[in-house]
């Protein structure tokens, strides 16, 4: 098993790997960020039975078509396990299972894992599952096209002739500190207020909402026994201040260019994406850049901002983890890096108060409970790149030259642009109360030469960071 070459996260990959070893499976766990070659190698050197390769980003999922081709070209035909949070069965079935000869299985999460790698290797029924996943596939493939259908899209023009007009009256005021704003070593007993905790259940296949979730009939007593080893754990990391917690961020002016794209400090372009799905009556093609407004609406000598942040907890993650793997616990090894996690959403969460509060300081009114803050019940957004809002991963350079993250906070990208250290998240900061979230989804072919145009990129390059926002060969 393995994370593909360019994305770095492996909580879900480690998690199946214990479940997969407590069933008597022998793992063997090449890491993160391997390249296809290595994993070949490794396949046929420990004579594999069946290959599992990971990923979170989308980026990942083309990396995950070349393992298979490569695969294929070697002659090393075992069956291929796709897992991740980026991943689907429609992506396994449409872009991947086409290149192999061999069965290539998406695998939802953990508990799912041991059935299928049963099936894959039982001597009776392997050929008659994997005929079934094959034929469930060619469905998925049918029911795909099916949704493609360029009817259900507008043009780029008509998408953009239904845009949203925000009101230029309610734009945030200037930031009342400009520039660009690093921290260090940022509390981690303060950050850990802003934890929401339900995601981190989630992670162990534990759907419900902290805090009720303890008081449910069937997973209550797991979910305080796995919270109480977590809080624990924290209680150390923040004690001996294990990890080190950094934020960087800067609110900008900045103007609304053309349809789809925002001038930051008069020199650096943004570019994003816009819904061509049609819409209900009434209902905006929505892009990111509708929330900013262009200076022609603005009385002479105000403009329009936009927020940039990026935070990362590192320093010390890793080398706790690999302490406790040294000791053979993988539980906690896996426990320190989803509360690594935890803290940079909670980092996210802290910061983006601080900037609504003072550094932009467009937010009046006192600070709200952190359970308002998780229900995201204040004015503005932070979407991220990779997100629905804003899918196009490769404007995450622009955003680190904006906040010279590398060198303020230490964030680094790969060549997936995955951010390093794993427990990062960076984004844009949306003040206008008009502002929402939404997602981009299908985009045509006239979307993507408008916005490699924009970009000043080579179409086919273009075409492959988006692919899965692509409408099929439109
Ligand atoms: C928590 C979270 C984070 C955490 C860390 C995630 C992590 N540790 O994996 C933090 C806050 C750091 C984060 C950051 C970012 N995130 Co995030 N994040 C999530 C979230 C909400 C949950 C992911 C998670 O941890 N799930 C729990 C784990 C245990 O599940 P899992 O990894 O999927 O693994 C399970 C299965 O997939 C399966 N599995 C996994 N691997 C394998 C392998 C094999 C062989 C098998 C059989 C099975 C298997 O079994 C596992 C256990 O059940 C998802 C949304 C979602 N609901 O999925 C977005 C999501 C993954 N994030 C996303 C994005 C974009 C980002 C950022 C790029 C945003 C940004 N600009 O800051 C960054 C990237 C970080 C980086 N280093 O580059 C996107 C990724 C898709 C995309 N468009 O690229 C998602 C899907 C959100 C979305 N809807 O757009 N994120």
């Amino acid at each position: 098993m393995a994370t593909v070459k360019g994305d770095v996260h492996d909580i879900g990959k480690n998690i199946v790997g214990v479940v997969l070893g407590c069933n008597n499976y022998k793992v063997v766990d090449l890491g993160v960020m391997v390249p296809a070659e290595r994993i070949i190698d490794a396949a046929i050197e420990e004579g594999a039975d069946v290959i599992g390769l990971s990923g979170l980003i989308t980026p990942s999922l083309d990396e995950m078509v070349h393992v298979a081709r490569e695969l294929e070209r070697r002659g090393v035909r075992k069956p291929l396990l796709i897992g991740g949070a980026t991943t689907s069965r429609t992506h396994t079935a449409v872009k991947i299972a086409p290149v192999a000869s061999f069965p290539v299985i998406h695998v939802l999460d953990a508990s799912k894992a041991v059935p299928v790698v049963g099936s894959l290797l039982s001597s009776e029924g392997r050929v008659a599952y994997a005929d079934a996943v094959r034929s469930e596939y060619e469905r998925v493939r049918s029911e795909y096209a099916r949704r493609s259908d360029a009817r259900n899209f507008l043009s780029l023009d008509q998408a953009r002739d239904n845009a949203l007009s925000v009101d230029p009256a309610q734009i945030a005021p200037a930031p009342r500190k400009p520039g660009v704003h690093a921290f260090d070593h940022i509390d981690l007993a303060m950050l850990r207020n802003y934890i929401d905790w339900t995601p981190f259940f989630l992670s162990w296949e534990l759907k419900g909402r902290y805090p009720a979730i303890f008081d449910d009939p069937v997973m209550g007593s797991q979910a305080k026994t796995l919270f109480d080893d977590a809080t624990r754990l924290l209680d150390e990391i923040v004690s001996s201040g294990a990890f080190r917690a950094r934020a960087v961020c800067g609110v900008f002016p900045a103007r609304r260019d053309g349809e789809d794209d925002i001038i930051v400090d008069g020199s650096t372009t943004l570019h994003f994406l816009r819904q061509q799905g049609k819409k209900a009556q009434g209902l905006p093609n929505l892009s990111l850049a509708d929330f900013i407004v262009d200076s022609s609406g603005l009385p002479d000598g105000t403009s329009d901002h936009i927020g940039a942040f990026a935070v990362c907890i590192g320093d010390g993650v890793d080398e706790l983890a690999a302490r406790y793997v040294r000791d053979n616990d993988d539980y906690s090894a896996i426990l320190v890096k989803a509360l690594a996690d935890r803290l940079a959403e909670a980092c996210a969460e802290w910061l983006h108060e601080r900037v609504r509060q003072d550094i932009w300081g467009y937010e009046t009114q006192a600070p709200s409970a952190v359970s308002m803050l998780l229900d995201e019940q204040y004015q503005g957004i932070r979407p991220a790149p990779g997100y629905p809002a804003c899918p196009d991963h490769t404007e995450k350079p622009t955003l680190f030259r904006l906040l010279d993250a590398p060198s303020s906070i230490g964030i680094s990208l790969t060549e997936s642009m995955a951010m390093v250290p794993a427990s990062s998240v960076s984004g844009w900061y949306f003040a206008h109360p008009q502002a929402t979230y939404f997602a981009v989804n299908g985009i045509l072919a006239d979307q993507l030469h408008d916005y490699a145009a924009r970009k000043a990129m080579d179409v086919a390059d273009m075409q492959r960071w988006l692919a899965p926002n692509l409408v099929e060969g439109r």
